[in-house]
């Protein structure tokens, strides 16, 4: 079985500038494991363990899936934090911009997991960059310099998370283009 999900890359220069941002909250929190900035990305879906021999399949309805929508212009926003940080899990980095589109991309992706026996998520699209991860949810302090920074994803990839004592490895596996031109 491989362990795959389904995200949008991050170009290098803003995985820099997460990564300082990042150094700036590890002096204000202490107890988060943060994620390195070659791990950095945007998750449309997380499809937990599938069978090797599904790769393909899904990779091609992925690329039908991504086909009509058009590429995204995203920009950073604040940070955060789930559930929120007073009893915080997950730390991470909103997006602003083309969030409509990125949901109904999210949405795509869904159903077309969907068709191959993956379980559909139940709770509402919220699109966030993962910063870091508390294994005891704790208060954490998000007080520092916003990050700035824009993108635009013209890609969807499906990666393989191999997980290890050392951190998760992400191998991606197939990219699917975002071939819409809008209207
Ligand atoms: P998140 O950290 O962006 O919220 C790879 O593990 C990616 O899949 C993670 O970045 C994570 O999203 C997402 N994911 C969603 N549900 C998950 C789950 N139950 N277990 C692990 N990862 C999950």
């Amino acid at each position: 079985m491989i362990r795959a999900f389904v995200a949008l890359d991050l170009p290098y220069e803003l995985k820099g500038t997460l990564a300082a941002a990042v150094e700036r909250l590890t002096e204000r929190n202490r107890g988060v494991r943060w994620v390195r900035p070659e791990g950095m990305h945007l998750t449309l879906k997380f499809l937990g363990d599938i069978p090797e021999t599904d790769v393909q399949p899904i990779a091609g309805d992925l690329d039908v899936a991504a086909g009509p929508c058009s590429p995204l212009r995203l920009r950073l926003s604040g940070f955060g934090a789930f559930p929120g940080p007073k009893k915080a899990r997950v730390v991470w980095v909103g997006v602003s911009g083309d969030t409509e589109a990125l949901g109904s991309l999210a949405k795509r992706v869904d159903e077309a997991c969907a068709s191959h026996g993956i379980p559909r998520e139940r709770r509402p699209f919220a699109g966030h960059i993962t910063l870091g991860r508390l294994r005891v949810p704790s208060v954490v302090d998000l007080r520092v310099e916003p990050v700035q920074g824009a993108f635009v994803a013209e890609e969807i990839v499906l990666y393989r998370s191999e997980l290890s004592p050392g951190g998760a490895r992400y191998t991606p596996l197939h990219k699917s283009r975002l071939k819409g031109t809008g209207g």
